[in-house]
C-alpha cells in the first residue's frame, strides 16, 4: 500500500502506540539509539514489512528505503536467493554449537574476495569483530593503547566508544559513562585525515601502541571517505613503528564492491573486520587478516575469542546467498543508483539555495550542509545540522525514507528503479525548501 504524500504525515498512530508501548519496557523504546529518531524528532515508524527497496510501516505507509538496514541490503529486502537459502537452512536447524560446511564456504568466500585476508573467525556483530580485532592486536603486539580517529565508529566497543561517531554523535557524547578510566587511557584519539596526529601519537607513546583503527572509509559522521594517501599512510607508519593496522570494513565491506573498500584503494590491514553485507541482513559479522595474527586467536593460539552462535548456519545460509546473488550487475547497479540519488539531492538542494556538500565514499553517501568539503569530524560538525531534521522529516512525509541522523550515511540498494527514483525526485524539492526554511 502506498501512502499518498499528505494522509503520510498523519498516518503514525499505531507506530506511536507502538512506541508507547515499547517505551515502558525498552529502554527509550528501542533497541539501538538512533532508530529513536531522537535528534531528528518525531515518532520512529515501526516497520511491518519489507520488499525489494520498499519499507511499509505498521500503519501502512510505504518508503522508498534509502538505509538499507544500515547498509547489509545491497539486493533490497527479501531477495528470493537470500530468503530461500535463510528457509531452507532453517528447515535442517537453527543452532548446533558446532561446525558447519557453510562456515568454511562462507570463510573462503571472504578469503576469495579480500587476497590479503588469509584467515577470518565469524562472529555475531560488527562490535563483535572490532572488540576481537583490538584484543588479538593487543595479544599478537603484547602492547596496550590504540589509536582511533574522532568521528569513527567500530560499534560500542568500550575502548572505542571515545569520540564516536554514528549514535555517539547524533546525540552529542563525548564517550560513555561506564567506561573506565583505564580503557579511556589507552584509547588515544586523533583527527580524521591527519597523519601528522598519527605520527605524533607514535612519537608520543614509543613501543606503546598496538594497533591503529580506522573506517576503511569513513561512513559514521556522515560520509567522510579518506584523502588521497591517508590509508596509505597509516599502513606505512603502523608498519615503521610496529603496530598493527585494523581496517574497519563493517561498512564498505562487500558493498564499495565486491572487495570492499580495499578494492578500491589496495590498502590492507593487518586485521579487517566485516558485518552488514556478509550477513545477509542476519546477525553475523567477522574479522580476518594475516594468517600469523589470526593464528594467535584460540584454540590455536592464545587470544581468547569465543560464540555459542558464531557460524550460525541460518546468518551464514543468508551472508553466502547474499555475496552469492551481489554480482558484477548489482554492484553496477548499486554504483549508478549511488550516484543518481547524490545528484538529485544536490539538485533539489541547489534549487532552494542551500548551501550542501554531497560527499560519496564508494556507494555511500551523505549529505552536509555547508559549502566546504568534510574531511573530519570537527568539519561534519560545524555544519549546519540544524537543517537536517526538517529535511529528514519532509521526505519522510512524502516517502522516502533516509537515515534519521545528519551523521549517519545513505544506504542505496541495487534494485531502485524508475518508480522509486521519481519517488524521491517528488519528495526532494518538499524537502529542500523544508531545509531552507529551517532555522537554528
Ligand atoms: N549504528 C548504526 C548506524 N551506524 C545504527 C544501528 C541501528 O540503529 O540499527
Amino acid at each position: 500500500m502506498t501512502a499518498t504524500p499528505d494522509a503520510s504525515r498523519a498516518r503514525d498512530s499505531v507506530s506511536t502506540a507502538l512506541f508507547d508501548r515499547a517505551s515502558k519496557v525498552i529502554p527509550g523504546g528501542v533497541n539501538s539509539p538512533v532508530r529513536a529518531f531522537g535528534s531528528v524528532g518525531g515518532t520512529p515508524r515501526f516497520v511491518a514489512s519489507a520488499s525489494g527497496y520498499t519499507l511499509t510501516d505498521v500503519d501502512g505507509n510505504s518508503y522508498v528505503d534509502l538505509v538499507c538496514s544500515w547498509g547489509p541490503m545491497i539486493l533490497g529486502h527479501a531477495h528470493p536467493a537470500v530468503v530461500d537459502a535463510v528457509c531452507s537452512a532453517a528447515t535442517t536447524g537453527l543452532s548446533f554449537g558446532a561446525p558447519t560446511a557453510g562456515e568454511v564456504e562462507l570463510a573462503e568466500e571472504i578469503v576469495a574476495r579480500i587476497e590479503p585476508v588469509e584467515q577470518v573467525r565469524l562472529v555475531n556483530s560488527g562490535t563483535e569483530a572490532t572488540m576481537s580485532a583490538v584484543r588479538l592486536a593487543r595479544g599478537f603486539t603484547g602492547r596496550t593503547k590504540i589509536v582511533k580517529f574522532a568521528g569513527c565508529y567500530h560499534g560500542h566497543v568500550d575502548a572505542l566508544l571515545a569520540d564516536a561517531g554514528s549514535g555517539v554523535a547524533t546525540f552529542g557524547l563525548p564517550t560513555s559513562p561506564g567506561v573506565t578510566g583505564a580503557q579511556a587511557e589507552d584509547t588515544i584519539v586523533v583527527p580524521y585525515n591527519d597523519l601528522e596526529a598519527v605520527r605524533a601519537a607514535f612519537a608520543a607513546n614509543p613501543g606503546k601502541i598496538a594497533a591503529v583503527i580506522t573506517e576503511a572509509a569513513a561512513g559514521n559522521m556522515g560520509t567522510v571517505p579518506p584523502l588521497p594517501g591517508f590509508n596509505a599512510g597509516l599502513r606505512e607508519l603502523t608498519r615503521e613503528h610496529g603496530a598493527l593496522l585494523i581496517m574497519d570494513e563493517v561498512m564498505t565491506g562487500f558493498r564499495a564492491g565486491p572487495a570492499g573498500w580495499y578494492g578500491i584503494d589496495g590498502v590492507a590491514g593487518d586485521l579487517m573486520t566485516f558485518g552488514k553485507v556478509m550477513s545477509g541482513g542476519l546477525p553475523a559479522a567477522a574479522f580476518g587478516g594475516r594468517a600469523d595474527v589470526m593464528a594467535h586467536l584460540a584454540p590455536a593460539g592464545p587470544v581468547y575469542q569465543a560464540g555459542t552462535l558464531s557460524g550460525n548456519p541460518v546468518a551464514v545460509a543468508a551472508g553466502l546467498a547474499s555475496l552469492r546473488a551481489a554480482d558484477s550487475a548489482a554492484y553496477a547497479a548499486l554504483d549508478r543508483n549511488a550516484t543518481t540519488l547524490g545528484r538529485m539531492i544536490g539538485e533539489a538542494l541547489t534549487a532552494e539555495g542551500v548551501a550542501h556538500r554531497v560527499q560519496f565514499a564508494g556507494t555511500m553517501l551523505s549529505v552536509f550542509f555547508t559549502e566546504d568539503p568534510v574531511t573530519d569530524y570537527a568539519q561534519a560538525k560545524a555544519a549546519q545540522t540544524w537543517r537536517f531534521p526538517a529535511f529528514f522529516h519532509a521526505l519522510l512525509d512524502h516517502g522516502v525514507y533516509a537515515p534519521p541522523s545528519a551523521f549517519e550515511t545513505w544506504f542505496v540498494s541495487s534494485v531502485l528503479d524508475d518508480d522509486a527514483f521519481s519517488r524521491i525526485a517528488d519528495a526532494l524539492p518538499h524537502a529542500a525548501k523544508a531545509a531552507a526554511a529551517a532555522t537554528a
